[in-house]
C-alpha cells in the first residue's frame, strides 16, 4: 500500500463551534467566516490532487471536529476508529464510526489508552506513532492490535517537548522520504528513512501533506515551497491561518482513503 496514493479524502466542514477549539497557547479565536472559506480551498486543493471529497456532518457539539484525522485512521480497505486524547474530541471518534462503517471493508476499534490520529505516520512499511500528550503507551499497544489486518507494524517513538503531534513536525514526501522539522529528525526515529529538514523557522510547515503527485504546502513558508519545488515536487499552495489558530495543519482536516 502506497503512504501517498489516495483516491479519497473524507473532510467534516468547520462548524460556528470552532472558535471555541483547543489551542495549546492562549490566542485569538479563529474567524469562522474565513475558516469556512479557507477549507472550501482546502477541499479544492485535495480535488486538484485527484482524490474524491466526501462531506461528512458537522459536529458543532465537538469544537475541533473539522480536524478529522485525529479521531480516525484509514490504510487501503482499514479503518481503525481512535480514542482521542482530550477528553473534549473523545465523542469525534465514535461519531466517525458509522461514516467508515459504510466505506470500508472492515472497522477496528481503539479500546484502551488514548491516540489521535495526528500522532500517526503511515510509510510503505511500517505505522509510526509519537507518544506525546495525547497518544499514550496503551493506546499504541491497543492500535497495534488494531492494525494488525493491515500487516503493518507500529513503532513508538517520542514526540518533542510541547510539540502537539508527531505529525506537527513530520510528514511523508514518498514512498521512502519522509519531510521533517530538525529538532524531531535529531532523535533519530527516521534513521533508515531519507529525511528532508525542513527550512529553519517555518517549522509550522512540516505538517505538509502528499498526495498523488502533489504536494500541499501551507501559505507563508516560501523557503519549504522553493525547496521542494527544487527536488521536482510539483507544490500547491493551501491557507490555513485560521486552523492554525487553534493548532491545526493541512494533514488534521481529512482523511485521506485508497479504495
Ligand atoms: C486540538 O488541539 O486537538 C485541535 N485544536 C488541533 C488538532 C490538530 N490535529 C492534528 O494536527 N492532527
Amino acid at each position: 500500500m502506497s503512504p501517498i496514493r489516495f483516491t479519497h479524502a473524507l473532510v467534516r466542514p468547520p462548524s460556528s463551534s470552532v472558535v471555541d477549539g483547543l489551542r495549546a497557547i492562549e490566542g485569538p479565536d479563529p474567524d469562522f467566516g474565513r475558516f469556512q472559506v479557507e477549507h472550501v480551498g482546502y477541499c479544492e486543493s485535495l480535488r486538484r490532487a485527484g482524490v474524491s471529497v466526501e462531506t461528512m456532518a458537522e459536529l458543532p457539539q465537538h469544537p475541533d471536529a473539522v480536524f478529522v484525522e485525529d479521531a480516525a485512521l484509514c490504510i487501503g480497505r482499514h479503518a481503525i476508529v481512535l480514542r482521542p486524547g482530550d477528553p473534549s474530541r473523545a465523542g469525534e471518534a465514535a461519531a466517525t464510526r458509522p461514516d467508515l462503517a459504510s466505506r470500508f471493508a472492515s472497522v477496528a476499534q481503539v479500546d484502551d489508552g488514548h491516540v489521535d490520529g495526528g500522532d500517526i505516520l503511515v510509510t510503505t512499511t511500517e505505522i509510526i506513532v509519537g507518544l506525546s500528550a495525547r497518544t499514550d503507551a496503551a493506546g499504541v499497544a491497543a492500535l497495534a492490535t488494531a492494525a494488525a489486518p493491515t500487516g503493518l507494524p507500529v513503532r513508538a517513538v517520542d514526540t518533542p517537548a510541547d510539540v502537539l503531534h508527531l505529525k506537527t513536525d513530520c510528514a511523508i514526501l514518498d514512498d521512502q522520504t519522509i519531510f521533517s522539522t530538525a529538532r524531531l529528525a535529531a532523535s533519530g526515529c527516521f534513521d533508515g528513512y531519507d529525511v528532508v529538514v525542513c527550512p529553519d523557522g517555518e517549522e509550522p510547515a512540516a505538517n505538509l501533506i502528499r498526495v498523488n503527485d502533489i504536494v500541499l504546502v501551507r501559505t507563508g513558508f516560501p523557503e519549504t515551497a522553493a525547496l521542494l519545488e527544487t527536488m521536482g515536487y510539483a507544490v500547491d499552495l493551501v491557507r490555513a491561518d485560521e486552523a492554525a489558530r487553534i493548532d491545526g495543519g493541512l494533514s488534521c482536516m481529512s482523511l485521506r482513503c485508497a479504495w
